[in-house]
C-alpha cells in the first residue's frame, strides 16, 4: 500500500468547528513545532509538509445550526476538503498523519482513506465513541458524531450528502472508551460494533485488547489499517491539554503500546492525531501534551525501545 521510499505526508488542520473550545485549532500547529517533521525524518521517513491545511472560512451567521447541529455547513466543507487531500495521498501511497483539531475532522480522513480502500478497518482509540446522531446528540457538536455519519446512520442532512457511508459495523473497533452516551451505547449495540472499554483494558490488558481488536476487524492480518487516535484516550495525567479530559484512561504505555502495535502488523495507511488543545492547562501541562502527541505518532511511524 505505500511506496518506496517511505513517505509521511502531515496534513495539519488548524480545525476548531466541530467542538465549542476555541484553542483546538492551534494543535497541528504546536506539534509540528514541537519537531515533529524532523523526528519522523530521523525515523528514515520522507517527509512532506507544506503547511498547515488552509479552511475557507464561513462567517457564524452565514452557518446557523440545522436542527442542533453547530456549524453544519463549515464541518462540512471543512471535512470534505479533507477528505480529498487524505484520499490523494493515499493514492500515492504516501501515509496520510492528519493533525487535528477536532475528530469531526475524521469524518474526512476516513471517507479519504475508505475511498482508496473500501475494505480497509478503522481503530478508533478515544474516551468517547463519537457515534451520536443528529436525533441522538444533546450537545450538537459534529465532533461527537462522525462515526455515526460514516456509518450512514441517523437522518440525512443535504449539507453532509458528500459523506458516504462507506464504513460498515465490521470494520470498525474502539478501544479506551470510558465517556459513552446512552443514546450512543443503543447505537453500537444495535449495531454490534465491537469495542474494548477501559474496563477490558483492565480485564485483559493492553497487549490482549489489541490483538483482539486486530482479531475482529482484521482477522487475517490482510486488510490496511486507518488508525484515528484521540489523545483523550489518554488519562488527563498523561494528556491535559483536551478539551474533554475523562479521567480513568491510557497510560502513557497503553497508548503507545496501542501505536507500536499496530506499526508491527505493517499494514498502517492512514493516521489522525485529534483534539491536542494547547489553550487548555498550565504551560507544563500543555508541553507534555504536545510531547506525547508527537510521540504517538512516532510510535505508531516505528520508533521501538530497543
Ligand atoms: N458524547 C458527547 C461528549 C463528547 C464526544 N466527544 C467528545 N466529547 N470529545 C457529545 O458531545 O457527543
Ligand atoms: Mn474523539
Ligand atoms: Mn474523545
Amino acid at each position: 500500500w505505500l511506496s518506496e521510499p517511505k513517505t509521511a505526508a502531515i496534513v495539519g488542520c488548524p480545525f476548531s468547528g466541530g467542538q465549542p473550545k476555541p484553542g483546538v485549532d492551534q494543535g497541528p500547529i504546536n506539534l509540528v513545532e514541537a519537531g515533529l517533521i524532523s523526528q519522523l525524518s530521523e525515523l528514515g521517513w520522507q517527509v512532506k509538509f507544506d503547511g498547515h491545511h488552509q479552511f475557507e472560512e464561513i462567517k457564524a451567521s452565514d452557518d446557523p445550526p440545522i436542527g442542533v447541529l453547530k456549524n453544519p455547513r463549515l464541518v462540512s466543507r471543512v471535512t470534505q476538503s479533507v477528505a480529498e487531500v487524505v484520499s490523494s495521498h493515499v493514492k500515492r501511497g504516501e501515509l496520510p498523519v492528519t493533525l487535528g483539531g477536532d475528530h469531526s475532522l475524521a469524518m474526512g480522513t476516513i471517507s479519504g482513506t475508505l475511498s482508496q480502500y473500501p475494505d480497509a478497518c478503522v481503530i478508533w482509540v478515544d474516551a468517547h465513541a463519537d457515534i451520536n446522531t443528529p436525533e441522538t446528540t444533546d450537545s450538537g457538536n459534529i465532533h461527537g458524531m462522525p462515526v455515526s455519519f460514516l456509518l450512514g446512520l441517523g437522518s440525512k442532512i443535504p449539507e453532509f450528502s458528500w459523506v458516504k457511508p462507506l464504513l460498515k459495523p465490521g470494520q470498525l473497533v474502539y478501544i479506551g472508551l470510558r465517556d459513552v452516551d446512552a443514546g450512543e451505547k443503543r447505537i453500537l449495540r444495535e449495531n454490534g460494533i465491537k469495542s474494548f472499554s477501559m474496563h477490558e483494558v483492565d480485564k485483559y490488558g493492553i497487549g490482549k485488547v489489541v490483538e483482539m481488536a486486530l482479531d475482529h476487524v482484521n482477522p487475517q492480518r490482510d486488510r490496511p489499517i486507518h488508525l484515528s487516535f484521540d489523545v483523550d484516550a489518554l488519562d488527563p495525567s498523561v494528556a491535559p491539554s483536551t478539551g474533554t479530559p475523562v479521567r480513568g484512561g491510557l497510560t502513557f504505555r497503553e497508548g503507545h503500546y496501542i501505536c507500536e502495535a499496530i506499526y508491527e502488523t505493517g499494514l498502517l495507511i492512514a493516521l489522525d492525531l485529534m483534539e491536542v488543545n494547547p489553550s487548555l492547562a498550565d504551560d507544563v501541562s500543555v508541553q507534555q501534551t504536545v510531547a506525547v502527541g508527537c510521540s504517538l505518532v512516532r510510535s505508531a511511524l516505528g520508533e521501538v525501545l530497543l
